[in-house]
């Protein structure tokens, strides 16, 4: 198989108060998969097409990478799917805060976590955070690391797409994140994730523990900001080198889909029934 990345961004120019004019890349776009030699170039049309019509704007620059793997991808089965049920931001960071405590992520690691989602500053990657100490963890936190070498088999993706269906979900933004988040949580130093998207118009997060599974939260945030980001919650322990290498370098492949649920309470998720 081979990997296809994609990643659209677009250079913007400011004027500083000396006049002079300074100019940084502005990330817009980026998506991922594994995929047989037969379909890349169906695939990597419409990772451009997706480039262009993103709503974060039009990109300057569009990166196409396709890439052998090298390895034999490692079997994964994706994290069970369910949706919290949350009517506002204030009400889903409550929920969200409820899920991650009962995951063993504590208060200051959340707060380094909302600081970071918060802060108007979309990193390239996610961020890695220590699920006690709450200590940011990544070499660089301006790019943050890049989950990456991640996809779904046939198979899988029929059943999958057959479930998310029945809830209605069955898009390739919902697809591709359980699919990254499925990767994630499969690592034993990994205790949570928490994403947020940084698109403007989608304001559904995530919160992906391998107790919870992936469990949506509708209003993570208000419509028309472009903040966003992912955390991943370590355990204090963790090294650091072998997680990033995992992360960036390891192939993971779906070939089983979880149970694909509806929409539940924050106690009934606490209660582990939708599972
Ligand atoms: C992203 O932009 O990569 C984040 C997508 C979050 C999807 C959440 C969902 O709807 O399940």
């Amino acid at each position: 198989m081979l990997s296809v990345r994609m990643r659209a961004s677009k250079v913007t120019g400011r004027r500083r108060g000396s006049g002079r004019k300074e100019t940084e890349e502005v990330h817009i776009s980026g998506c991922e998969g594994l995929y047989e030699v037969r379909d890349i170039t169906k695939v990597v049309s419409s990772y451009v097409m997706r480039a262009l019509e993103h709503p974060r704007g039009k990109p300057d620059r569009i990166i196409i990478t396709v890439e052998k793997t090298g390895r034999k991808p490692r079997p994964v089965r994706a994290l069970p799917v369910s949706t919290i049920s949350s009517g506002s931001p204030r009400e889903a960071e409550k929920h969200i805060r409820r899920i991650l405590e009962a995951a063993s992520v504590s208060g200051p690691a959340l707060n380094t976590a909302w600081g970071i989602l918060n802060s108007g500053y979309v990193m390239r990657g996610a961020s890695l955070v220590s699920a006690k100490a709450g200590r940011r963890l990544e070499y660089d936190e301006l790019r943050g690391v890049r989950a990456s070498r991640f996809g779904i088999d046939d198979v899988a993706e029929e059943k999958l797409a057959f479930e998310l269906e029945k809830q209605g979900i069955n898009t390739s933004t919902v697809k591709e994140a359980l699919i990254l988040a499925s990767k994630v949580a499969y690592r034993k130093e990994v205790i949570a994730e928490l994403c947020m998207s940084d698109d403007p118009g989608y304001t559904t997060g995530y919160v992906a523990t391998k107790k919870y599974g992936y469990v949506r939260v509708p209003n993570i945030k208000k419509k028309g900001t472009g903040k966003g980001g992912r955390i991943f919650f370590l355990s204090e322990n963790a090294n650091i080198e072998s997680f990033v290498r995992f992360l960036e370098k390891t192939p993971v492949l779906i070939t089983r889909a979880g149970p694909v649920r509806s929409v539940y309470s924050v106690d009934e998720i606490l209660d582990r029934r939708h599972l």
